[in-house]
């Protein structure tokens, strides 16, 4: 996935009620709820278990740095599913010490290669791909139905791509890949491999995981589609977003994070 900048998430902890807003005006149903649901539990697991977990984000340092309100991002949707949070003051390694210290049930961190969530006492580790692919694909089943026997254009073959088309092909819908690297999509069957992005009209079902930005043109739509996209920066430009964004499921930490704590609570 894209590493994040600040610019872009700094407003994610004042905006989380009108993200909600938002969210449920698409989908229908809270960030709790679709948490629950990618993760196949009542999302009454989550609100009991926001009464009793304490949860630490805790700021890494190691690679490129720490991303100014990243930890704080990840507090404020955690606080917003009903979790005490806090941010450790230490770092990396002295701020996992830090959370045990301070009786932390569970910790949030992420380096450049991965963000995880983890339950030391359950035994339990949620990784940021895997419940971003989750929590997508189950967006977009709520704004579009069953996703059975239906085709569903995956725009995006890296990590995440790669995990949603497991995920779909494990729900019986029909993946089809394209990536701008024709290497990547090289070992699927020919029948699973969109060629040319041209024919992207013709999929009503969109799941971007693309990180170019903004080479989706509106020609490229289908007249129907709903477009789920975790993909950073985002594929519309921002004139396309402001005139579909009605039919795009997209934010830059929320879902991943709020997945991950659905999964810790299994
Ligand atoms: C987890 C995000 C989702 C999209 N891209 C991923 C990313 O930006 N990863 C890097 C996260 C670095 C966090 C930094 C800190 O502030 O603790 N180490």
């Amino acid at each position: 996935m894209t590493r994040l900048k600040e610019d872009w998430i700094r407003d994610i902890e004042m905006g989380m009620k009108e993200y909600e807003r938002e969210l449920v005006g698409k989908t229908g149903i809270t960030l709790l709820d679709l948490a629950a649901k990618s993760n196949g539990i009542h999302p009454d697991r989550i609100r009991e278990a926001a009464k009793s977990y304490k949860v630490a984000a805790v700021p890494v340092k190691a690679g490129e740095g720490v991303i100014g309100t990243f930890s704080q991002s990840v507090a404020a949707i955690l606080h917003h599913l009903g979790f005490q949070v806090i941010i450790t003051e230490s770092t990396d390694v002295d701020g996992i010490y830090e959370a045990w210290q301070s009786k932390a049930h569970c910790i949030f961190l992420a380096d450049d290669q991965r963000f995880l969530g983890i339950h030391p006492s359950k035994n339990q580790i949620s990784d940021n791909n895997i419940a971003t692919a989750k929590g997508y694909i189950t967006a977009l089943e709520q704004v579009a139905g069953s996703l059975a026997r239906r085709k569903v254009l995956v725009l995006g073959y890296g990590l995440v791509g790669k995990r949603m088309v497991r995920l779909l092909l494990e729900k019986e819908a029909q993946p089809v890949v394209y990536d701008i690297d024709p290497v990547k999509t090289a070992d699927l069957a020919p029948d699973m491999v969109l060629k040319d992005r041209e024919s992207m009209k013709d999929y009503p079902l969109l799941l971007d995981v693309t990180n170019q930005g903004g080479w989706v043109c509106e020609e490229m739509l289908h007249p129907e589609f709903w477009m789920a996209a975790p993909g950073v920066p985002l594929s519309l430009s921002d004139e396309l977003y402001r005139k579909y964004e009605h039919r795009v499921i997209h934010d830059l930490l929320q879902i991943g994070t709020a997945v991950m704590m659905g999964e810790l609570c299994k």
